[in-house]
């Protein structure tokens, strides 16, 4: 059969631009597809929540091919491996409570279970400032992320979510813009963004957990960008926390959104 190009173009575009459409309103935005972000997506879709990511980069995955140092091997603890088994992602253990596993089976198996569960993932979108109504974040402003990098004056589009994830990571970028472009006080202990501690792993992934919350009415933090926000640790290539942490924000967010069905 012939192929013509004309309707190979003509098929990327109008696909994208259905999903596109589709999902100028979510239930949540997740801003980052790093380990946080994807896992996050993953628990949302699963229980019905419409879940959009937007990644500015070409991959999905963030800091996570990497391992530490290049060495593509990320090491999860104990209470994290329950997390590993409901993905199916394969892991050694090294020592008692210390498992290892591949980073590129992990990065491709949390990008795939998520999208399987029903998030999408849009690539290639810079998230560069926020919705913001009756002093609530309401969504996102986007541009692509090309413009972004050639710093064009090209305007941005709006998308709308219930609620939004920063799971930016160490630089917490949706947060910082609302500490430095828009002056908020934020829930945290100073009213602005606490900023990362030295690395530290038992103290870094000890406080995730509780780092792991709405940071102002509709935005949450989660992943490093947690810790960045509320003043933890760093803990380098261990990844059990962003795991867990993923998880968290999808349950405070399911939570409140039962929460807010019932008012
Ligand atoms: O940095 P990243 O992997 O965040 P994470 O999920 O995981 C942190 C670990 O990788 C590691 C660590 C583990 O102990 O400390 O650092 O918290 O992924 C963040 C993603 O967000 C994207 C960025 O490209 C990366 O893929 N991102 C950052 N800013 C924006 C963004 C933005 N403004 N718009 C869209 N995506």
């Amino acid at each position: 059969m012939p192929l013509d190009d004309i309707v190979i173009s003509e098929a990327i575009i109008r696909r994208y631009l259905d999903d596109l459409i589709s999902y100028l309103k979510s239930v949540v935005a997740i801003v980052g597809a790093g380990p946080s972000g994807l896992t996050a997506a993953y628990y949302l879709a699963r229980s019905g929540l419409k879940t959009v990511i937007f990644e500015r980069r070409l991959s999905i995955g963030g800091g996570m091919w990497g391992g530490g140092m290049m060495f593509n091997h990320i090491v999860v603890q104990e209470e994290a491996r329950e997390i590993l088994d409901e993905f199916g992602i394969n892991y050694k253990p090294f020592q008692p409570c210390y498992y290892t596993a591949d980073s590129i089976e992990a990065v491709t198996t949390l990008g795939s279970r998520a999208v399987k569960a029903g998030a999408k993932i849009f690539n290639l979108l810079t998230a560069e400032d926020v919705m913001l109504r009756d002093d609530r974040v309401t969504g996102l402003v986007l541009n692509w992320s090309a413009v972004d990098m050639a710093k064009l004056h090209i305007d941005p589009l709006t998308i709308e979510s219930s609620f939004t994830v920063d799971a930016t990571g160490h630089d917490c970028q949706v947060v910082r813009i609302l500490q430095d472009k828009l002056r908020l006080k934020l829930a945290t202990p100073s009213g602005g963004i606490e900023g990362e501690k030295a690395m530290w792993a038992e103290r870094g992934e000890g406080a995730i957990l509780a780092n792991t919350r709405e940071v102002y009415p509709g935005l949450f933090v989660a992943g490093m960008a947690a810790n960045a926000v509320f003043g933890s640790h760093r803990m380098g290539p261990i990844f059990g926390g962003m795991l867990l942490s993923g998880r968290r924000v999808a349950e405070i967010i399911r939570e409140q959104r039962e929460r807010e069905s019932r008012i």
